[in-house]
């Protein structure tokens, strides 16, 4: 079932979600509860608990689609699968064609990897680290994002890359685009696992006016439409200790690139 976003409905849920974002980013001056509260943060914050909102497909705003919780389940063998591949693609830091350092480390499957290096941002179909092809996209990895983007309405969806992001609590990522895919009216699916992050979420310019959302572990978002051009980035990991993932913040995030 496909929610709207509407007031009215997370009104129900207010104080629960106060209390939630209290405890979550308490002692954490750098994320703010009333900055969160004050925007759409406060909206994505709404589905709270999984057990609250349990496999409720939600339509954050349009085009972007939250379906909170839904990679918590199975959850070990996605994160088995992710250890597999970074078994045979390890993870790295890339550099940026500018020559700075990416802060998170990066790995990819599928029939491409996303890579970056001196020579610029593209889809490689060997692993320069390794010279072997990227390892394959793992089946129930693969199976969990074409379910999300079927909910979100993009029942075409056939990613053929997942490109993998780690981070540890110094990680950042500065506000860019996706634009190295061929093909726009494709989504992306994210899937965040471990670590919670702030997700700031910018216009289709650089300075456009943004708002804060915080991306926790088996939270799927469907990215589309017009938004699949904004500028995005991750200005903060909340700091921990998660029983999957330890230090780290992974994310997953399927793409059809070719
Ligand atoms: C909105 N990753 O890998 S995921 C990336 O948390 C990337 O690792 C972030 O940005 C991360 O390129 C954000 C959410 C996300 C991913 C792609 C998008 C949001 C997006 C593409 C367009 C618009
Ligand atoms: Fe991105």
């Amino acid at each position: 079932m496909v929610r709207p976003c509407t007031n009215d409905y997370f009104k129900l849920k207010t104080h629960t979600v106060v209390e939630y974002l209290r405890q979550k980013l308490s002692g954490n001056s750098e994320v703010n509860v009333n900055d969160c509260l004050s925007n759409n943060y406060f909206l994505a914050r709404s589905k709270v608990t999984v057990d609250l909102f349990n496999d409720e497909v939600i339509e954050l705003q349009h085009s972007l689609t939250l379906i909170k919780g839904m990679a918590a389940n199975n959850v070990d063998r996605y994160w088995r699968s992710v250890q597999e591949v970074a078994q045979q693609a390890p993870f790295r830091k890339m550099q940026t064609p500018g020559g700075q350092m990416m802060s998170a480390e990066i790995t990819n499957c599928g029939q491409v990897g996303w890579y970056s290096d001196r020579q610029g941002y593209r889809y490689t179909h060997l692993d320069p680290l390794t010279g072997q092809t990227w390892p394959t996209m793992p089946t129930c990895l693969k199976a969990l994002a074409v379910d999300a983007a079927t909910k979100a309405g993009y029942p075409k969806f056939v990613p053929d890359v997942c490109l993998i992001n780690r981070y540890s609590t110094d990680s950042k990522m500065g506000l860019h685009q996706d634009r190295d895919e061929r093909d726009f009216t494709q989504p992306i699916v994210s899937v965040s696992l471990g670590l919670s992050a702030n997700f700031v979420f910018a216009g289709s310019q650089r300075n456009s006016p943004r708002q804060n959302i915080l991306l926790e572990h088996g939270d799927v978002l469907v990215w589309g439409g017009q938004l699949r051009k904004h500028f995005h980035g991750i200005s903060k990991v909340l700091p921990g200790d998660d029983p999957l993932t330890g230090p780290y913040r992974i994310n997953l995030t399927f793409r059809q690139a070719l």
